[in-house]
């Protein structure tokens, strides 16, 4: 049947993209089966029974017990059986392994933000290493999107308001595409994404340096891109003004006073160390609330934020 499977189906992706497609092809062969049967019965007996052969219908004929219950009790108990044999697997695909890496995915108009737990954040594409299970905990910030990765079998509606979960075993190295399939705006086939699934040698490059695109972006670029995405944003500003933390301006090349009173020049090695360890050297008038990037970033993302503050005169 693999012939038939490769003809309907796209490659499998996931560990149980197999029983998936098993229950697939039973119930659209069974399907087939049964219509040709009826079809041909059908036509059958158009031609047996045409008027010109067949005298005015006898009135006799009442019903037959044996041929009621058959026509009955067989597709109840295909049915049944249907029933139990994917219920079975709901029931696989709706718990996850305890041990499964769990990505958060947040979908908005028109994109999808994936969360490690080790707080990298991506755009439209992530990598997971091949083998191992993960697991999806999705939610929207606006409307009803769906996530929906065709060569997995995976497919979820994205809510508002709820977290919904979806996890698998990816078992094909290479790249995958997630679509949203369901309809939710102008831009709604712009949000394509692709899951790469990597071996653990190349899982472990992209863990320490990031994607393509990210590694040949010139530094001052994503140092911006950093710090638009990581939540230095929400602090610090680049304008000059004051938030919760120092503006950015202020930093490369000055003098900056401390809240014990000493001055620190501000380069490239205080700036490494702020993000690193903010409580080592607090700021004169602000409080030593920024949380630690240590382990969050990559060493080319320091120094491309190092870059970034450096440009900001
Ligand atoms: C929750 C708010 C918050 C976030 C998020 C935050 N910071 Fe900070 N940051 C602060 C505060 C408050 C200070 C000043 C107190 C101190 O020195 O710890 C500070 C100080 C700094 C300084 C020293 C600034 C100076 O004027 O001497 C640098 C550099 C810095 N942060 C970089 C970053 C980078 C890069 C990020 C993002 C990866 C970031 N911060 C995220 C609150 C934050
Ligand atoms: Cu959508």
């Amino acid at each position: 049947m693999n012939w038939l499977r490769d003809l309907l189906l796209p490659a499998q992706g996931s560990a149980y993209a197999g029983e998936i497609d098993k229950l697939f092809l039973f119930i659209t062969l069974l399907s087939a089966f049964f219509f040709l049967l009826i079809a041909a019965l059908t036509g059958w007996f158009v031609w047996r029974y045409r008027r010109a052969r067949v005298a005015a219908p006898s009135s006799t004929v009442t019903h037959s017990l044996a041929l009621e219950l058959t026509w009955t009790l067989i597709p109840l108990a295909i049915v049944t059986g249907i029933f139990f044999w994917s219920f079975n697997q709901y029931v696989a695909a709706s718990v996850a392994p305890g041990d499964a890496m769990e990505i958060q995915v947040t979908a908005k108009k028109w994109l999808w933000t994936f969360e490690y737990p080790n707080g990298t954040r991506t755009i439209n594409e992530i990598h997971i290493p091949l083998g191992k299970p993960v697991k999806f905990v999705m939610s929207s910030e606006d409307v009803i999107h769906s996530f929906y990765v065709p060569s997995m079998r995976l497919k979820q509606d994205v809510l508002p308001n709820r977290y919904t979960e979806l996890w698998f075993t990816p078992t094909a190295a290479g790249m995958h595409t997630l679509l949203c399939a369901e309809y939710c705006g102008r831009s709604h086939s712009d949000m394509l994404g692709r899951i790469w699934v990597d071996n653990d040698a190349a899982y472990q490059k992209w863990l320490e340096e990031g994607d393509e695109s990210t590694r040949s972006m010139p530094l001052k670029e994503l140092g911006k891109m950093i710090y638009e995405s990581r939540g230095c944003s929400t602090c610090h500003s680049i304008d000059g003004s004051r938030g919760q933390g120092p503006s950015f301006t202020g930093v490369f090349g000055h003098e900056i006073k401390l809240a014990d009173g000493k001055t620190v020049q501000g380069d490239a090695n205080y700036i490494r160390e702020s993000i690193l360890q903010p409580q080592a050297k607090i700021v004169a008038g602000y409080e030593g609330i920024m949380p630690t990037f240590q382990g969050l970033l990559r060493e080319r993302e320091i120094v491309a934020l190092i870059e970034f503050i450096k440009s900001l005169k």
